[in-house]
Formats: structure tokens, C-alpha cells, sequence
């Protein structure tokens, strides 16, 4: 690491899997349970609110019991002690790189802990349910939904995002499954931009070809052994 100082690490769903979260499109994961159409579209919202908002209600329950593992611990170890430029992009709703102490992290597809308001367009911190539709703590209106990004919509930070790729020297992709774009993306838009690539998954992702390096493994052992 002695010529690199600006660090993107993105991280996904596999980083939180040793935490007893699940991850979307692993045997036995979401997207076995749900149809992403019946739960992450606007559209599904639109539909059936009460279906959408009970299972964020059951996911937003289900983390505040979970707690930060080995992963999240070395990366929070990494941003603490890190003197050039780090980003932590995140696809994960949890708040676990937080819990564990990580502060440079920019959550690309919201927050389970955050209601948005769609009257107001206000975010509120939330840890309660939604399916009983509460008022806005700002306006009062019951317009209160998930302050996630559901497909077809823009994920949050994307400016800042790209400015951090512009700068990086590496590019580190941690526990994704490379299914999901923009996230997706950001591997060869950061070499085409110059920086060294390396993959940390338990197996190979569908971008996995796109590395410079790949080491395959649970996140709670390849994350600390790659930090340390
Ligand atoms: C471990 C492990 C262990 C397990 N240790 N590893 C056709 C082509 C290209 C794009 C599109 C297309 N049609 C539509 C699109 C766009 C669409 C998209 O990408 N669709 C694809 C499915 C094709 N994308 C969007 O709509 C996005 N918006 C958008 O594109 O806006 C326009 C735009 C244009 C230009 C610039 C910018 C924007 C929005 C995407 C929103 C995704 N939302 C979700 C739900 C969030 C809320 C919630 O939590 O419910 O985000 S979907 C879900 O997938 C969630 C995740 O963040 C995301 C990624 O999943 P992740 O994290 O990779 O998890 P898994 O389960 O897929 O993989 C886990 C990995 O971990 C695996 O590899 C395991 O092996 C590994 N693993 N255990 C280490 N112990």
C-alpha cells in the first residue's frame, strides 16, 4: 500500500452476512422469500403499501439486534487510522460500519433507520414500524415510507461518489455480488480512472474479471487479514 493514499471501498450485503443479516441473492437470501417487484419498486409501493412497509418493518426490527462483526471492526480500524482520502461507498441499508465505528461512510441506497417523508421530503431518524402509518415528526402528514433506493430510482451520494473514484488510487470491492448498477459499475469506471482493483468476496462476483486481484473468503476473515 506504499504508493496509495486515496482509497473507494464499496461494500455489500456479504459484509453484514456474518452478522446474521441476510443477503439478497445468496441461496436462502431476500430475493428468494420476496419478488423484488412485490417490495423494491416504487411501483410495488404504489400498490400495496402495507405488504412493503411490513417487510422493511420486520428487516429495520431485525438489524437493531444484529451487531457489527470482524469486517466491519477492521474497516472502521482502517478509516480511523487512515491519514490520505477514504470513502466507505455502501449499498447497505444496516448501520453497522457506523456501530462499529466507521465514519466516513456514504449509504448509496439509504437508510433502514431513516423514514422520508414523500409530503414534506423530510428524513427523520426512525427505528420503529411504518405499516401503522405514523405522522411526520416535521409536518404531521402520514406520507412516511423506507429511505431506501428501490430499482429505478437514483442512488444517493453519485456526485460525491464519482469525485472519490476520480481520486482513487485503489478501488476495494467487498461481499457484492456485482448484480446491481451503478454499484456494479464503479470497478471499471475507477480503472478506466487509473486506480488498482482488488476484490474481497467469499466467491467469485459476475464483475470479478474486472480486478486487478481477487481474494475469495468470509468477510470476516479476508477484511481483517487485507486491512492488517
Ligand atoms: C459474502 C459473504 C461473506 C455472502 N463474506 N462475502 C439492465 C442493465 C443494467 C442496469 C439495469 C438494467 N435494468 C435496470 C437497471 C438498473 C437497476 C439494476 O441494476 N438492475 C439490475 C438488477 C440489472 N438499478 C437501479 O434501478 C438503480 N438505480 C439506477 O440505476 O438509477 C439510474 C442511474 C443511472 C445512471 C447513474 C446512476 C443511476 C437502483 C438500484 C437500487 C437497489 N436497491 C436494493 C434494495 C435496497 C433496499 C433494501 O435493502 O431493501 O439494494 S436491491 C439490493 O441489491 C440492495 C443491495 O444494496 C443491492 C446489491 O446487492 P449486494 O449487496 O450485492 O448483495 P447480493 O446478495 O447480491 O450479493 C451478496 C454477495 O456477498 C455475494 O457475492 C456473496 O457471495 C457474498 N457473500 N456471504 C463475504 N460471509
Amino acid at each position: 500500500m506504499n504508493q496509495i493514499r486515496n482509497i473507494v471501498i464499496l461494500t455489500g450485503a456479504g459484509v453484514s452476512a456474518e452478522s446474521g443479516i441476510d443477503t439478497f441473492r445468496d441461496g436462502g437470501g431476500l430475493w428468494e422469500k420476496h419478488r423484488v417487484e412485490d417490495v423494491a419498486t416504487p411501483e410495488a409501493f404504489a400498490r400495496d403499501p402495507e405488504l412493503v412497509l411490513r417487510f422493511y418493518d420486520m428487516r429495520r426490527e431485525a438489524i437493531q439486534t444484529r451487531q457489527p462483526n470482524a469486517a466491519h471492526h477492521a474497516l472502521a480500524r482502517l478509516d480511523a487510522e487512515w491519514r490520505g482520502e477514504l470513502l466507505i461507498v455502501t449499498q447497505n441499508v444496516d448501520d453497522l460500519h457506523e456501530r462499529a465505528g466507521a465514519s466516513r461512510v456514504l449509504h448509496m441506497h439509504g437508510e433502514h433507520l431513516n423514514a422520508w417523508c414523500t409530503a414534506c421530503d423530510v428524513r427523520s431518524p426512525w427505528t420503529g414500524p411504518l405499516l401503522d402509518r405514523p405522522p411526520c415528526p416535521e409536518c404531521g402528514e402520514a406520507a412516511l415510507r423506507p429511505d431506501v433506493v428501490w430499482f429505478g430510482e437514483m442512488p444517493y451520494g453519485m456526485e460525491e461518489i464519482f469525485a472519490a473514484l476520480r481520486d482513487a488510487d485503489l478501488f476495494v470491492s467487498i461481499g457484492t455480488s456485482g448484480a446491481v448498477y451503478p454499484a456494479a459499475g464503479f470497478v471499471r469506471n475507477a480503472r478506466d480512472l487509473g486506480a488498482a482493483t482488488l476484490e474481497l468476496n467469499l466467491e467469485p462476483s459476475q464483475g470479478t474479471g474486472w480486478f486487478d486481484e481477487a481474494r475469495h473468503g468470509p468477510a470476516t476473515e479476508v477484511v481483517p487479514a487485507w486491512v492488517d
